[in-house]
């Protein structure tokens, strides 16, 4: 192990309960000094992960379980209207908006890594696309989940503990200042990393700082929350950990790590 990994892993262990933005500033230090392992960027990556192509007329996936099936967590009004109004929303807009901006069939996360050229309107919709699309599927009826595997082996080398990891992700959701949304990604040096973003900005997109592939989201909009829970948004955060769906967490884990080795 290096000094670097070392320091590094010093820096997990001491980690405060208040240290996301240290967290995160300190980690992206440690990123630009090392080299990548893998010797690929992230947009080469992202390229071969393009899963959902433009079309104009881009469909929410069906919901993989019931409105009420995520009860007590979130609540069956919540889930509805998230779904059917806030989801259905940025679907029919994003669809609207890449017509009108030409962006031609490309795939999605084509698009998000170069969304800099776009409208603004139409990152916010696309994002609220996808990060919903992705959120839908990382949530399951709570059965006692917990990771496993290769994905807790990450988890554990990457934040100390899963316990820690906990801690910092849902940190990132709490403080997150208005609404955004809370990650875990794989990076280009395929590492776990934890970030937040503010609206609907995901780790794809070129003008977000802590770029990755996301493989845990957690969306920190009232919307989400507020019927339920009102201002007490981290309540929220700690009854999502009861609904991850880690198994769906996994797969996409393996599937980054496949597309960047
Ligand atoms: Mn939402």
């Amino acid at each position: 192990m290096t000094t670097e990994q070392n320091s590094r892993r010093d820096f997990f262990k001491k980690a405060s309960l208040s240290g996301i933005a240290l967290f995160v500033s300190s980690r992206f230090s440690f990123a630009a000094k090392a080299s990548s392992p893998v010797g690929v960027s992230l947009d080469q990556v992202i390229s071969k992960l393009a899963e959902y192509q433009l079309t104009g007329q881009s469909k929410q996936n069906p919901l993989p379980y019931g409105y009420a099936d995520l009860e007590p967590s979130v609540d069956t009004k919540t889930m509805e209207i998230h779904y059917s109004k806030h989801h259905a929303a940025y679907t029919k807009n994003m669809n609207e908006m890449s017509t009108a901006a030409n962006t031609g069939s490309k795939p999605l996360f084509q698009l998000f890594a170069e969304i800099d050229k776009y409208p603004v309107p139409l990152k916010n919709n696309a994002g609220g696309f996808y990060n919903h699309l992705l959120f839908w599927t990382i949530l399951a009826p709570a059965a006692g989940q917990v990771p496993e595997g290769k994905l807790l082996a990450a988890i554990t080398e990457s934040f100390g503990s899963f316990d820690k990891f906990k801690e910092i992700f849902s940190n990132a959701g709490k403080k997150q200042f208005g609404s955004g949304w809370a990650w875990l990604s794989v990076d280009e040096h395929a590492k776990l990393v934890v970030s937040a973003t503010a609206n609907q900005d995901n780790p794809l997109m070129s003008t977000t700082e802590v770029k990755g592939i996301p493989v845990l989201a957690l969306d920190v909009w009232e919307h989400a929350y507020y019927l339920q829970y009102q201002n007490r948004r981290p309540e929220y955060v700690e009854a999502f950990w009861k609904i991850v769906n880690w198994k769906e967490v996994s797969r996409r884990y393996d599937e980054a790590l496949l597309a960047i080795k």
